[in-house]
């Protein structure tokens, strides 16, 4: 067949999948159409065989349930609840119900072809009170989740924190600012493990370190709304990576031999201006200082000379068995990627400097959603190349966009399917590199609670009709179902 003929052929099948109401119809939300073509043109971006593709969520997002299943409060119940926290005074309560609609969900990522995925298990459902006796109907609400992931040939990937913080941990003992919850989190990632590790072989212990201890511990701008000084902010910080190894020991002590540990971290990633010396050498060392009180303590089990210097008083206080037990080793690391942050060489003693972008650079619905596609390539360049890690998953990508419903039902997120295209022609660059990225986990499946901005920003392959609970594919879902199918980009 002439590639003029496939190629008309294709956009016949595609067109007709993607135009006919029938075929887009909310009805339908669950029966995608068939949007690949028959003799598909071979695609420049093709990605290697056993790719992992797949979708992310997270407990407070959208399970809503809030007060089910012997279920105890979270920080994120008691600080949506507190009127001006969040947008519109929004609160996770009742958010996708996906508590109740999970096999419906299920259905969803069945439906783009999602081979994995990313989910979380809300702590306090598991541990009403933080510590002491677990509350059996929490486990067995996720046993049921991941024996219908399974059965549907889905694999998953259970995050053990996504926020939601026990509100009796931060009552008692300060949340993070205690060694108490470090523990407590060792506990309930190890019960965890026992529990689902027979069918569950990939945990990671946090999400994103910066969003739940900067924000929530610095800015107030997150749960549990505090401000506080730099010192007991470090001390706060070094109790959330000491209880990510005391976690990562838990599993390996109580999972089935086997179990692989890792952890999911918007890392700040830093790109070269130009892509060449010296500029290359500064963005090395910048990935190592930036995110010195995270990603660098945990993979080098020490605090880089420039945090220390610059914390001076304010640093924290800590042993070497702690050292140890927060550069447990690892089995992979997953990657959060949203943004750039541009670095450029210059001969101060950090070696670089941080480039602010100009107030024309682009970004999607979110204001702090710069575009920068090259950081799904710089990402894993970079953690692969420092600290040798061989296991990468992009545990998060994906944007905000201001979707609406169209007259005829449908949602064309042209914007979203422009940011998504762009960021997975960088990642198959990484890919094409032989740096091993195995899996991508798209944020996020469907519309959610987006923490302090409500439900006002929407990030889903499906778009939510909160009022009903309906989920209608947009544009973005047929997408991201082709690229599966195809296992390239188009
Ligand atoms: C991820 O955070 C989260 O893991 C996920 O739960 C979330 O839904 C998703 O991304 C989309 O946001 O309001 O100016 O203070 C991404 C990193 C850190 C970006 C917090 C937004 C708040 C900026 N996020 N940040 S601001």
């Amino acid at each position: 067949m002439s590639e003029n003929l496939s190629r008309r052929a294709f956009g016949k099948t595609v067109g007709a999948a993607a135009l006919t109401s029938s075929a887009l119809s909310a009805s339908k939300a669950s029966a995608l159409p068939q949007a690949s073509p028959a003799q598909p043109r071979d695609s420049f971006y093709q990605f290697p065989s056993g790719f992992l593709w797949g979708c992310a969520t997270a407990a407070y997002q959208i399970e809503g349930g809030a007060k089910e299943g012997g279920r105890g409060p979270s920080i994120w119940d008691t600080f949506s609840h507190i009127p001006g926290k969040v947008h519109n005074n929004d609160t996770g309560d009742v958010a996708d119900d996906d508590f109740h609609r999970y096999k419906e969900d299920i259905q969803l990522l069945k439906s783009l072809g999602a081979r994995i995925y990313r989910f979380s298990v809300s702590w306090p459902r598991i541990f009403p009170d933080g510590n002491g006796a677990p509350n059996p109907q929490g486990i067995d609400f996720y046993s049921r989740v991941v024996d219908e992931l399974l059965s549907n040939g889905i694999e998953p990937f259970c995050t053990l924190f996504h926020w939601d913080l026990p509100q009796a941990l931060q009552d008692r003992v300060g949340g993070w600012q205690s060694r108490e919850t470090s523990q407590a989190f060792g506990q309930y990632a190890g019960y965890v493990a026992s529990k689902l590790s027979d069918r569950v072989h990939h945990f990671f212990t946090m999400n994103e370190f910066s969003s739940f201890i900067d924000l929530g511990y610095r800015d107030g701008r997150f749960a549990p709304g505090l401000k506080l000084a730099p010192a007991e902010l470090n001390q706060t910080r070094h109790n959330a990576v000491l209880a990510h190894g005391l976690a990562v020991q838990a599993i390996r002590a109580q999972g089935k031999p086997g179990t692989k540990v890792g952890l999911a971290e918007n890392l700040v990633i830093p790109i070269p201006v130009i892509e060449a010396e010296p500029h290359l050498k500064a963005s090395v060392q910048a990935t190592r200082v930036l995110n010195a009180q995270y990603l660098t303590v945990i993979m080098e089990g020490k605090y880089v000379d420039e945090y220390l210097r610059q914390a001076g008083p304010a640093a924290p206080k800590y042993t070497a068995e702690d050292l140890k037990i927060i550069s447990s080793p690892l089995d992979f690391v997953g990657m959060n990627v949203y943004t750039p942050t541009y670095v450029r060489a210059d001969d101060s003693s950090m070696g670089f400097a941080v480039v602010n972008p100009p107030s024309s650079y682009p970004h999607m619905a979110s204001p702090w959603l710069n575009i920068g596609p090259e950081a799904l390539y710089w990402a894993p360049r970079h953690v692969n190349q420092i600290w040798n890690v061989q296991e990468l998953y992009v545990t998060e990508n994906g944007c905000s966009s201001a979707d609406v419903l169209a007259p005829d039902g449908h949602v064309y997120d042209t914007d979203r399917v422009m940011f998504l295209r762009n960021y997975l022609i960088s990642l198959h660059r990484a890919v094409a590199e032989n740096i091993p990225v195995r899996g991508y986990f798209l944020w996020s499946l469907m519309d959610n609670f987006e923490w302090a901005d409500g439900y006002g920003l929407r990030f889903g392959l499906y778009y939510v009709d909160y009022a009903t609970q309906k989920r209608i594919p947009k544009l973005s879902a047929h997408f991201y179902r082709t690229v599966i199918e195809r296992n390239a980009i188009l």
